[in-house]
C-alpha cells in the first residue's frame, strides 16, 4: 500500500501545551521505518503549518479558544488530504484532536468535491461531542465530532462545504468521560458509543463485529485514535488522562481486527503529548497501534 504521513503540529485546541510535538515524537519512535518493514511504500509529506500560541493573543470568540488559527489549520489539512492521489492511505498525526475536523473532511472529499458518505471509528476516552455552548472548557479538541456532524460554529462545521458526517455512520469505542450537556447532544444525535463498560462486558471482538456490520455499506472508513483511549498506565503522555482505559492488548486487538477486515482507508493518531510522557512511551505505543492496523502480524 502507498502510505502518506502528514503531521499537524497543533496544540491550539487543547488546554495544555505540548501536543504540537506529537508528530515529532511519533517520527522519533520510527513510525516510517516500522511501516516500511511491513512492505508499504511510505512517503512523509512533512507538517501543515500551524500558528504557535505564543504568537497569538489567547482570545476567545463565543466560547471558543483560538478559533481562527484552528479553522485555518483544519482547512489546510482538509485540502492537503483531499488532494492526495486515489489509492493512497493517509496516516495523519496530531496534534490535538481538533485536527480531525480537517482530516476526516479531507478524506471524505478525496476524489469527490461534494464529499462521499464515510464511516468514522472514534477511539477515545471522550466523545468529543461538545459544542461551543455545551463545552465546560472552551477547548476545541473536545468538539470535533459535533462539528463534523454539522453542529456548533458554522466555520468549523462548514469545512466540507455542504458535506457532513451522518451520526449513524459514527461508532465510538473506549468512552469513559462525557460531560453532562454533551451526553444530551450525543443522545439527540443517536451516535453509537461503546463505553468501557461495554468493552468489559462484550469484549473487543463482538464490538468490532457489530461496528463493521453497522458501517456495512460504506466504502471509506476512517479510524481516529486518541492516545487517551488507552489506559494512562500505558499511555501517560496525554493531556486529559482518564483511568480505566483500553489495555495494551485491547488496543492491538482492535487494530488487528480492523486490519483483517481490510476496510480501513485512513487513520489519525492524535493527542500524543511528549511533555507529559515518560521516555516517549506513548508515541512508541501508538506507532505499534498504527503498525497493527497496517498489517503487522505476530506470526
Ligand atoms: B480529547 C472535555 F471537559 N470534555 O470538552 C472538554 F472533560 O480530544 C475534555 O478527547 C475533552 O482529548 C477532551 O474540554 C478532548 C472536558
Ligand atoms: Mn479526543
Ligand atoms: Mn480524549
Ligand atoms: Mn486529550
Amino acid at each position: 500500500m502507498n502510505l502518506s504521513i502528514l503531521g499537524i503540529p497543533m496544540d491550539l485546541g487543547a488546554g495544555r501545551r505540548g501536543v504540537d510535538m506529537g508528530p515529532s515524537a511519533l517520527r522519533n519512535a520510527h513510525l516510517a521505518t516500522r511501516l516500511r518493514e511491513l512492505g508499504h511504500a511510505v512517503q512523509d509529506l512533512g507538517d501543515i503549518p500551524v500558528a504557535l500560541p505564543e504568537t497569538l493573543d489567547k482570545h476567545e470568540e463565543a466560547g471558543l479558544v483560538f478559533l481562527e488559527p484552528i479553522i485555518q489549520a483544519c482547512r489546510d489539512t482538509a485540502q492537503r488530504v483531499a488532494a492526495l492521489p486515489p489509492g493512497t492511505f493517509p496516516l495523519t498525526l496530531g496534534g490535538d484532536h481538533s485536527v480531525s475536523m480537517g482530516t476526516v473532511t479531507g478524506n471524505a472529499l478525496r476524489g469527490h468535491p461534494a464529499g462521499v458518505r464515510s464511516g468514522l471509528i472514534w477511539v477515545d476516552a471522550h466523545t468529543d461531542y461538545n459544542t461551543p455552548q455545551s463545552s465546560p472548557s472552551g477547548n476545541i479538541h473536545g468538539m470535533p465530532v459535533a462539528h463534523l456532524t454539522g453542529l456548533g460554529d458554522p466555520h468549523l462545521s462548514g469545512l466540507g462545504g455542504g458535506w457532513h458526517m451522518r451520526p449513524e455512520d459514527i461508532v465510538m469505542i473506549g468512552i469513559r468521560s462525557v460531560d453532562q450537556r454533551e451526553r444530551a447532544l450525543m443522545q439527540e444525535a443517536g451516535i453509537l458509543a461503546y463505553t468501557m463498560k461495554e468493552v468489559d462486558q462484550l469484549g473487543i471482538t463482538r464490538i468490532l463485529d457489530e461496528t463493521l456490520e453497522r458501517l456495512g455499506g460504506l466504502e471509506r472508513l476512517h479510524v481516529s485514535f486518541d492516545a487517551d483511549a488507552l489506559d494512562p498506565a500505558i499511555c501517560p503522555g496525554v493531556g486529559t488522562p482518564v483511568p480505566g482505559g483500553l489495555t495494551y492488548r485491547e488496543g492491538h486487538l482492535l487494530m488487528e481486527l480492523l486490519s483483517e477486515s481490510g476496510r480501513v482507508t485512513s487513520m489519525d493518531i492524535v493527542e500524543v503529548n511528549p511533555i507529559l510522557d515518560t521516555h516517549n512511551q506513548t508515541a512508541e505505543v501508538m506507532v505499534g497501534m498504527a503498525a497493527s492496523l497496517l498489517g503487522q502480524r505476530i506470526l
